[in-house]
């Protein structure tokens, strides 16, 4: 039997701090009904979605930036996304910040099948950034200060998409960046991962020099190689465009298990993208080149778990030298 998905990805134009729920999710709902329209059977927003990217706003009371945090999901002003998948019969993929009823605050991910049941939760593991406020910084990076980190691992499952099951999981912004995630999902065999993003134009830690044009560089090399090495296919959606005057990058893309960009996004506004996904393709890197079981070595990878930080090497010297080796 085919297993083909119609799959979306819905980015985002810049939300300005003043703008209320109200409006991004209405530009939301737009989006899906496009998708619809395209006929798509799932569609993926970007990360922290229903705002702006408030990380690059400093607050000193942690609870003054509740403001931006989500306590209900769906909630009064989230409500008509979940109405709108309802009527279109559209999963969807949702980035938020979560508040949790004990008062735990996470960078977050959901998918949302048309009934409205929330089918997967992932929250974000690799935070960037930093806690306390930066005067060297540019532009404050706070999701250190705003997050927790991740407490869920990184969870596959699978469940129905459109017409047909999926083994499905999620990756958030900066985890994009770290091969040991994508491997965490690609040991479930993930077919789909699902990946919202929020990445300046610049690199604003004000330490060296970055050429502009690898900011996009690296966001895809990181994700085609993420999708090639793991068998999967990805949608990786931005929020673009000037944000308050900060400037995020967009180039949303769908990938497939080859690496290979199947669309991608041309503008900084809200643009859905569209990509007819054969998810049988994913069997033939699983099962030749990156066939776990019969390749990995994970008796020599041990460091991957054991170590965080680097180690230098042992220096090596000619023999003869009386320097030992
Ligand atoms: N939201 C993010 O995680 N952004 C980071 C930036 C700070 C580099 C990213 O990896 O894209």
């Amino acid at each position: 039997m085919s297993r083909r998905l119609t799959l979306a990805a819905a980015q985002l134009g810049p939300i300005q701090r003043a703008e209320g729920r109200e409006v991004a999710v209405g530009r939301m709902v737009r989006l899906m009904e496009t998708a619809h329209r395209r006929g798509a059977e799932v569609v993926v927003y970007p990360e922290l979605a229903l705002t702006t990217f408030f990380p690059r706003w400093y607050e000193e009371d942690l609870a003054a930036a509740d403001y931006w945090f989500e306590s209900a999901m769906p909630s009064d002003a989230t409500a008509p996304l979940f109405a709108a998948a309802r009527k279109f019969g559209i999963g969807f993929h949702l980035g938020f910040a979560e508040r949790t009823p004990e008062g735990r605050r996470f960078n977050t991910a959901i998918y949302v099948h048309p009934s409205g049941e929330v089918v997967l939760k992932y929250r974000k593991v690799h935070l960037p950034g930093h806690a306390e406020y930066a005067p060297d910084r540019r532009v404050q990076h706070l999701e250190k200060r705003y997050f927790e980190v991740g407490d869920l691992g990184f969870p596959v499952v699978r469940a129905p998409v459109g017409g047909t099951e999926v083994n499905i999981g999620m990756l958030i912004c900066n985890d994009r960046r770290w091969p040991e995630a994508w491997r965490v999902l690609g040991l479930q065999q993930v077919e789909l991962v699902m990946l919202g993003y929020n990445t300046p134009s610049l690199n604003m830690e004000n330490r060296g020099f970055e050429a502009h044009h690898l900011r996009v560089f690296h966001s895809h090399l990181s994700v085609q190689a993420g999708c090639y090495q793991n068998a999967c296919f990805a949608a990786a959606v931005a929020k673009a465009g000037t944000e308050d005057g900060h400037e995020l990058f967009g180039h949303s893309i769908i990938v497939n298990p080859q690496g290979e960009i199947m669309a991608q996004a041309t503008s900084w506004h809200d643009e859905l993208i569209v990509a007819d996904c054969d998810l049988a393709m994913c069997a033939l890197g699983r099962s030749t080149i990156f066939n776990f079981s019969a390749h990995r070595r994970p008796e020599a990878y041990e460091r991957i778990t054991a170590q965080v930080g680097s180690v230098v090497p042992p220096v090596w010297s000619p023999c003869g030298s009386g320097r030992d080796s």
